[in-house]
């Protein structure tokens, strides 16, 4: 007897991710306006080694050899983002006509080559005029970017097939307004909650009015990391409310008034010590509710806390190592401990079963919301071969075991629709620059030179055969 074969669905989309500030390049050509990671990123000490996004792949100007590298692996789907200062340099008032022309070129080669465009309209680079004000503690970027959005409706109308409003907003806010890991570098957890809130009400505003422009039927997603957490001691009911804690702030903060209509009160009760929540107005809930065509879904790898009872020095593992404050707002009585390996060379682990988990978890709590999974890939210390190849079996092996989490999430009747790898290519790692190696495809930075590793060519036969090599 002979077992069948596991297949994905004919339709699944399967793609790969990038982000417009970690491959374009060209920050100070055609008119783009200055962004809070071009800020972030020249302030000495903010990014490992010094690295800026100045010329990072040089997409910018390659992107048409880049498009025949994802029609070369067999993608379906290409899911980039729109750098807002590149087509609205100040994020308020003019638009720059030729920002926009580059991402309207760009998609009309993708659809010609016969792959879908996956837009992400916020992917961190916020025009630096905004933050001067504020950024995303103020509330009037929430209006702002919802008139961005619309233009950039207006501008690509139907040739998108998913337009999801942000990516991952828990690190806009938390990574860039309390740890400070992030741009605009801010330590102020108050500010982080505001920014949340504020992301969340952007996220409702565009989504309504890429609808208004191109129809009710538009597909809108937005784009979470959402958080596994485990408890230390599962018996420890200490441990598991530290772990409700760490879901609050991690992922119900969004989750909640997304899909559901409202903050969870735990979570309000438990930042009353922070702030006060005055900056969610009346019928704000009911702007950043709006219908949700996917959800998307990153997933890297897992954590585990627990209660910490003050005694000691609290333990952090966010992968930032040590002088960062805590993202982790609130959640003062709550500490992280190093999850056993294996490890990627971020030093996160790898728990595919907890992504299974987490695919099955959220797709029964939200059985009318499709998912996607909009990036999880794994960076590794790749070595060339003298031949020039990467035999990146580390990779191969980390995506076959994700891969196979995401099948078996079908399998249990999940509504996954697709599945985009992080990263098509190698690229600014934010604050850990370029020594992170994300990409399926290779990045010289002396050259660059792309060529495609062991795990892009694994991957183009997984996309061909729809079953796991
Ligand atoms: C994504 O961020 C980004 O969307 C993408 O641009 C980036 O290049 C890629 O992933 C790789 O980093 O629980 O405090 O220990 C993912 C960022 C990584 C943030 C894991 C949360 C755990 C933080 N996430 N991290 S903590």
């Amino acid at each position: 007897m002979s077992t069948p074969t596991r297949r994905f669905p004919e339709d699944f989309t399967w793609g790969s991710a990038t982000a417009s500030y970690q491959i374009e390049g060209a920050v100070a050509e055609g008119g783009r306006g200055p962004s809070i990671w071009d800020t972030f990123s020249h302030t000495p000490g903010k990014v490992l080694g010094g690295d800026t996004g100045d010329v990072a792949d040089d997409h910018y100007h390659r992107w048409a050899e880049d498009i025949g590298h994802i029609k070369d692996l067999g993608l379906k789907a290409y899911r980039f983002s729109i750098a807002w200062p590149r087509v609205q340099p100040g994020g308020r008032g003019e638009f720059n006509a030729e920002g926009i022309a580059f991402y309207s070129t760009l998609v009309d080669a993708l659809l010609a080559a016969g792959i879908e465009p996956v837009v992400t309209l916020y992917h961190w680079d916020l025009p630096q005029e905004l933050e001067d004000e504020g950024g995303w503690t103020n509330r009037q970027t929430a209006y702002l970017f919802a008139e961005y959005a619309r233009r950039m409706a207006q501008e690509l109308g139907d040739r998108i097939s998913v337009w999801t409003t942000l990516n991952e907003p828990w690190c806009a806010a938390y990574l860039g307004y309390a740890s400070g890991v992030h741009a605009p570098g801010r330590t102020d957890g108050a500010a982080a909650l505001a920014a949340a809130h504020h992301l969340n009400l952007a996220h409702g505003l565009a989504g309504a009015a890429v609808r208004e422009v191109l129809g009710a039927d538009t597909k809108v997603s937005v784009t979470l990391n959402l958080h596994v957490t485990h408890p230390v001691d599962p018996d420890s009911a200490a441990d598991r409310a530290a772990v409700a804690k760490i879901d609050d702030v991690g992922n119900e903060v969004f989750l909640g008034p997304m899909l559901e209509g409202a903050y969870p009160q735990s979570l309000l009760d438990n930042t009353s010590h922070v702030t006060d929540w005055s900056f969610v107005h009346d019928g704000d809930l009911a702007l950043i509710r709006i219908p949700l065509s996917i959800l998307g879904v990153n997933y890297y790898s897992s954590s585990r806390a627990r209660f910490y009872d003050g005694t000691g020095e609290r333990q952090q593992a966010d992968g930032h190592g040590d002088g960062a404050g805590s993202p982790w707002v609130g959640c003062e009585d709550v500490e992280f401990l190093p999850q056993p390996g294996p490890y990627t060379a971020m030093g996160w682990n790898i728990d595919p079963d907890a992504f299974r988990d987490l695919l099955v978890r959220i797709g029964r709590r939200f059985p009318d919301t499709p998912l996607m999974v909009t990036e999880n890939g794994a960076a590794f210390d790749d070595e060339v071969a003298p031949d020039g190849a990467v035999h990146d079996e580390n990779r191969i092996d980390y995506l076959r075991r994700h891969f196979t989490a995401a099948l078996d999430a079908l399998e249990q009747g999940i509504d996954l629709r697709g599945y985009f790898v992080w990263s098509l290519l190698d690229n600014f790692e934010w604050s850990f620059g370029y020594e992170r190696r994300f990409g399926i495809i290779r990045v010289d930075y002396d050259t660059q030179l792309r060529t495609p590793k062991d795990s892009a060519l694994w991957y183009r036969e997984v996309v061909r055969t729809g079953t796991i090599g």
